[in-house]
């Protein structure tokens, strides 16, 4: 059995307690994939001091040569793709097909950070004396601790340390503990390309035991996480004793409209794309549906015979359209969620049972699952499940449906299928979310462009694209006075 190791200070090692866990593919559980180190506080300890210390020439790299660092990690992770991807389906479980677009989003954030490295541009401005010079550039912050989900093994991760490496930071990295190998052959890929010892550090293990230990450390200067709002609040709380600097990517309750006006077959489409792809664990995930009633019934005809189409399976197969929950907890919290939409009196479509037969009984597998006739104030339409569960509501009106959509704690994507340009432009305005998308499934980012959520799906942040530069850079005022006297400003300029 592969046995993996947490890599520290430019070396790979054990945890300091010996202690190991496994790695399971949840589409065959009996699999284990590999062991990684079960880390905790001392081994944190280290990744950080290491972290500190390589930060002190890390920061006096050009930033073009940190970014040409990028380059050679987009160039190898290209020729690696097939072999990441299927590295992926095993661990996660979602399917080749987008494992390989979970590849390709690191792949696309490795160059726009390569080319970020000869930008990162800063501001001059006037000055309101005379010779004088005012800036405001870009710094380094110093040691930036990154934690990421499962369900985006490859692209999350890259989203936090690519644009952090570019910017002149070192990092202490910890991944979700059920896709630990994804994250280590990413490292693996940094060192061929010639990241310097102790810049990037790589620690395995539990939330509360690594993560904690990251988010409390006094030497790491700003937080990156993605995952659950719960989890979110608790790292604001703990983060708040050293006033670090912390972005958070939360939780979701993504909903698709659909208009009477939308085409179906489109829209169709779509539905099933962002709600069952990736099993429904992404944060994007389409997790309500928001049908007018006039196309109501005919569109939940169609929707039923297509979903009952797809194929449940191992990931690996070309056959497979969607693979099982990552484990087995999320799939019982998927269980739970079936049971809560039942006792509310919501009517089950389709699904809504664990997947056994064809070796299935194997792994996390769970049927795609539809409720008709949701109210907008019943759990399910309400509440994460993150799973493959189709909650759907129906409306009378344009106006209805954002209010619907609009009724959550989350704000992360939305989609409206409409051929209206005035319904299109009403619902770009008034839809509370970070992202929206006009005739487009609501999961699809792309790595250039910002990513973050309002309300409770985050804390006011964006990854992705220009945006994410801002989070791990600092801004520094420079004023350069060459008059040779003194100019009081505020007070000499009249
Ligand atoms: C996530 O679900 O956390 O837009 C990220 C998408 C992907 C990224 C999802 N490109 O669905």
């Amino acid at each position: 059995m592969k046995k993996f190791q947490n890599y520290i200070n430019g070396k790979w090692c054990d945890a300091k307690s010996g202690q190991v866990f496994e790695n399971r593919n949840p589409a065959n559980n009996n699999e284990v994939l590999g062991t990684f180190p079960k880390s905790s506080k001392e081994d944190v300890n280290e990744a950080v001091a290491a972290a500190k210390k390589a930060f002190e020439s890390w920061r006096l790299v050009p930033a073009p040569k940190r970014g040409d660092i990028m380059k050679k990690v987009g160039d190898i992770m290209t020729e690696r793709k097939e072999e990441l991807a299927s590295a992926m389906t095993k661990e996660m479980g979602k399917v080749l097909l987008e494992t390989r677009g979970d590849v390709q989003e690191g792949i696309d954030t490795a160059y726009y950070a390569a080319s970020e490295g000869r930008r990162l541009f800063g501001h001059t401005v006037p000055s309101e004396l005379s010779n004088k010079f005012n800036m405001a550039v870009r710094s380094p912050i110093g040691v930036a601790g990154l934690i990421t989900p499962w369900n985006f093994p490859m692209a999350i991760p890259t989203w936090k340390m690519f644009p952090a490496l570019v910017c002149g930071n070192t990092v202490v990295f910890k991944p979700a503990s059920v896709t630990p190998e994804t994250a280590t052959h990413l490292i693996e890929i940094l060192i061929e390309a010639g990241i310097p010892q102790g810049v990037v550090n790589i620690v395995h293990g539990g939330g509360s035991e690594v993560g904690n230990a990251i988010v409390e450390h006094n030497d790491v200067d700003l937080i990156s996480f993605t995952g659950s709002t719960d989890v979110g609040k608790k790292i604001s709380k703990m983060a708040s004793d050293t006033l670090k600097r912390v972005s958070l990517e939360l939780g979701g309750k993504n909903a698709q409209i659909v208009m009477d006006d939308a085409d179906l077959e489109l829209a169709l489409d779509a539905v099933l794309w962002g709600a069952f792809g990736t099993t429904g664990q992404r944060c994007t995930a389409t997790s309500r549906l928001i049908v007018h009633e006039k196309v109501y019934d005919e569109f939940m005809k169609m929707l039923v015979a297509r979903t009952e189409k797809l194929r449940l399976g191992d990931g690996l197969l070309a056959t497979t359209d969607v693979g099982p929950c990552v484990s087995e907890s999320q799939r019982n919290t998927v269980i739970e969620y079936v049971e809560i939409g039942k006792k509310e009196g919501a009517k089950l479509v389709c699904g809504g049972s664990i997947a056994k037969g064809n070796g299935l009984e194997n792994g996390w597998f769970h049927q795609p699952t539809i409720f008709g006739h949701v109210l907008p104030n019943m759990r399910i339409a309400k509440e994460e499940i993150f799973g493959p569960v189709l909650s759907v509501i129906k409306i009378k009106s344009l106006e209805e449906a954002i209010k619907v959509l609009n009724d959550t704690i989350y704000g992360l994507s939305s989609s409206v299928f409409t051929k209206n340009i005035n319904d299109a432009y009403t619902a770009m305005r008034d839809i509370k979310a970070g992202i929206v998308y006009i005739n487009a499934p609501t999961i699809g980012a792309e790595a250039h462009m910002p990513f973050g959520g309002v309300k409770q799906t985050g804390n006011g942040h964006r990854e992705g694209g220009w945006t994410v530069y801002d989070f791990f850079s600092e801004w520094k005022t420079i004023y350069v006075d060459f008059s040779g006297k003194l100019q009081r400003a505020q007070i000499d300029n009249e």
